[in-house]
């Protein structure tokens, strides 16, 4: 324990770095390396580190690859700046050795090789990069090599990032609190100021760049007043203190803006994107803000929905909206982050021809080709809003002569909020392989955004974080796992769940065949566990208006008419279908379109995503809908049951606070999902007047 007098120099940064050592730590835990043999052999290689050139970046590499092998091995490698005969061997951009150079045109930008050469008068393992970020990278691939405990003696690694953007937005607004964040406050932001933790943001930069993030929005995309002003001069020199320390990993900073902000800052009477005066505003706009910050990435826009200002006030569209930005970043190759989140919150859902779900498609489709090249549209997973179970957005390979990136959901604000666990490798996974057809068969939501599949001039993932300023970052300690996977995914979407899991445990609770196999079921399982009780058949939706947690059958949050779910006494779901529904489904490409429009072929799980059928219709697992409804909801709590019984197994292996930390969580869980079953059983018990065919207990 600190004493007090002591901690008045320090930080909360600082006091959760001793006193949470291991919850702080996440996946970058480099602990001491207790099997003998192993570790004199990789003190082997790790004595000396010989770092060609030197930069930022390289800094970074250095600096990481020295805390690493200290801490693991309990040696402090000796710095040379030439190419020794033994040890670790750090380059970028260079030839050094034949046998590296011969992978050297493998390389992409990010790319890196990590070689073991050995002859009679040398051990060394060469780290060389395309760039000096690849170099990094490569120190973060071989740290954690060190952390599962692999044999170094033959590495021959050529690793190159599949999407050529891998970012995360930040939903943090200045006051400190983060929309729909789920782990404490933000560790950019307090009481409408910078935060002076810098130290913090360094050691996100580090966790970020492990899984190889190389960008950040870091202001929410619901930009309000105080945050208009980032792009001013009073906020600027901090904007680009943060974007220093991101840089120096390797991740580029943007900003989210305001479509308005000509009328909020810039003393104009419009923000019309034709508008000559607006025009030059954000030109010079533009201009200043690389005065502060040369390599600054460009601006993420939500225009147009949920009350955000954008171009359709002026009666423009989303592609004029963008372009006039587009050119304002242009010269400084900025690009424009735009976001397909674009409906009309207030519709009425008696209306079936405002569904929802098409709005993105209906809205951006006809644009095709419209936007300028430094534009990428920034299109959510599904066409509803992060929920546990919907179809894959339909715009997904819809625009060939439009760059398109995909945001993912990191913070679970559908999925438990953090307090349930629900691992999302696996869903992300699913889409990721989800085959749209958009070029015949093989063409995976992965090839259209990570550019293969069009040639895209910009594409990539992103998502929303998942990080607060708890000790732990992300409240629930195993929804670490997220950020982790998601990182890992947007490098290479082929790396299985399974072994995403691995790596993430080991590094995390160490090598332990208990542990893997219970943390990696739990993990695995999670979101079909959290599917079973809350989201039956792709129905989603069912909570509480606004906090979104928690059951809530008729939920719905603005102040018109609607449910999601369509449910009568006699049947439930959304009727999307050409033939009789909202035409949804004629979205997709014939392939999918045929296969979801047909009750026969549209897959159990989204069913009541794409159709309304009675309540004795029988699914292809061969229950009924009302049946299927009962099962799981109790499938669910005993399964959330035992994640418990599951993790006390562990109790002796695992530090007593995360050990703590998740036991409580895993409570809270499976209270909570009795609770869930109670009431959604309940009310279509009620609804449709079927009894459970097991007799169980419905209240
Ligand atoms: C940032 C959902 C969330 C909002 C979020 C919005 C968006 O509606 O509930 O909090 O706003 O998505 O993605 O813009």
């Amino acid at each position: 324990m600190v004493s007090s007098i002591e901690n008045i120099s320090k930080n909360i940064t600082d006091i959760y770095k001793e006193e949470h050592k291991e919850s702080y730590a996440a996946w970058l835990q480099y602990k001491n390396i207790e099997n003998n043999e192993l570790a004199n052999e990789y003190k082997q290689w790790c004595s000396s580190l010989n770092v060609l050139g030197n930069s930022l970046v390289i800094e970074s590499a250095k600096k990481e690859l020295s805390l690493g092998i200290s801490s693991m091995l309990g040696i402090q490698p000796e710095l040379n700046s030439e190419p020794k005969q033994s040890g670790l061997v750090l380059a970028a951009g260079n030839s050094i050795d034949n046998l590296v150079d011969a992978d050297f045109g493998q390389l992409n930008e990010d790319g890196y090789i990590i070689k073991t050469v050995t002859t009679d008068e040398s051990n060394r393992i060469f780290l060389v990069g395309k760039t000096e970020s690849g170099v990094l990278y490569a120190a973060f691939h071989l740290l954690r090599l060190l952390q599962e405990g692999k044999n170094l003696q033959k590495l021959d690694i050529v690793e190159n990032p599949k999407n050529q953007l891998r970012m995360l937005n930040q939903w943090d607004n200045m006051d400190g609190g983060i929309e729909r964040g789920y782990a404490g406050n933000s560790i950019f932001y307090k009481d409408n100021q910078f935060s002076d933790e810098l130290n913090r943001i360094e050691d996100y930069a580090r966790l970020l760049s492990s899984v190889g993030i190389n960008g950040i929005s870091i202001n929410n995309v619901n930009v309000h007043q105080v945050e208009t002003n980032l792009i001013t001069s009073d906020l600027l020199p901090k904007v680009a203190e943060v974007a220093g320390i991101f840089r120096a990993y390797g991740i580029t900073t943007f900003l989210s803006v305001n479509y308005a902000s000509t009328i909020q800052i810039g003393n104009l009477s419009t923000a019309d994107p034709l508008d000559p005066e607006v025009k030059q505003w954000w030109k010079d706009k533009a201009e200043e803000i690389y005065s502060y910050i040369p390599d600054f990435g460009g601006f993420l826009v939500k225009a147009d929905s949920e009350h955000r200002p954008g171009p359709f006030t002026y009666g423009r569209n989303h592609a004029e909206g963008a372009n006039m930005l587009a050119e304002a970043l242009q010269p400084f190759n900025g690009i424009v982050l735009w976001r397909c989140f674009v409906y009309n919150c207030l519709q009425d859902w008696r209306d079936r021809s405002t569904d929802r779900a098409r709005a993105a498609y209906d809205h951006f489709k006809p644009l095709d080709g419209q936007f300028h090249s430094n534009v990428i549209l920034q299109i959510k997973n599904g066409p509803m809003d992060f929920q546990v179970r919907e179809g894959v957005s339909p715009l997904f390979g819809a625009m060939e002569n439009t760059n398109q990136m995909l945001e993912f959901q990191v913070t679970q604000e559908y999925t438990g909020q953090q307090r349930h666990l629900c691992y999302l490798v696996p869903q992300w996974k699913e889409i990721l392989d989800f085959d749209t057809y958009a070029k015949g068969k093989g063409s995976e939501v992965k090839k259209v955004v990570d550019g293969s599949l069009f040639q895209y001039k910009y594409s990539g993932i992103t998502a929303v974080s998942n990080i607060g300023n708890d000790y732990n970052w992300t409240g629930h300690t195993l929804a670490q796992a997220n950020l982790y996977g998601f990182g890992r995914l947007t490098w290479n979407p082929d790396l299985s769940a399974e072994t995403i899991t691995d790596e993430w445990i080991a590094q995390t609770f160490g090598q332990d065949e208990l542990i893997n196999e219970l943390v990696s079921k739990m993990l695995l399982e999670s979101w079909s566990i959290y599917e079973k009780y809350t989201s039956p058949l792709g129905v989603g939706w069912m909570v509480n208006p606004h906090h979104h947690y928690g059951p809530n059958v008729d939920g719905y949050e603005y102040d018109v008419w609607g449910t999601y779910h369509f449910a009568d006494w006699k049947g439930i779901g959304v009727d999307r279908t050409v033939k009789t529904g909202t035409g949804y489904s004629s979205q997709y490409f014939k392939e999918n379109a045929d296969m979801y429009e047909n009750l026969e072929t549209c897959p159990d799980e989204l069913l009541l995503f794409f159709h309304h059928v009675p309540y004795t219709h029988t699914l292809k697992s061969g229950v009924t809908v009302i049946q299927h409804i009962y099962n799981t909801h109790f499938e669910g709590v005993e399964e959330a049951q035992g994640l418990i019984e599951a993790w006390s197994q562990l109790k002796d292996k695992i530090d007593s606070e995360r050990y703590e930390d998740v036991l409580a969580r895993l409570q809270e869980q499976a209270n909570h999902s009795m609770k869930w079953r109670d009431i959604i059983n309940t009310y279509f018990n009620r609804k449709s007047g079927i009894k459970d065919e097991q007799n169980r207990k419905i209240y």
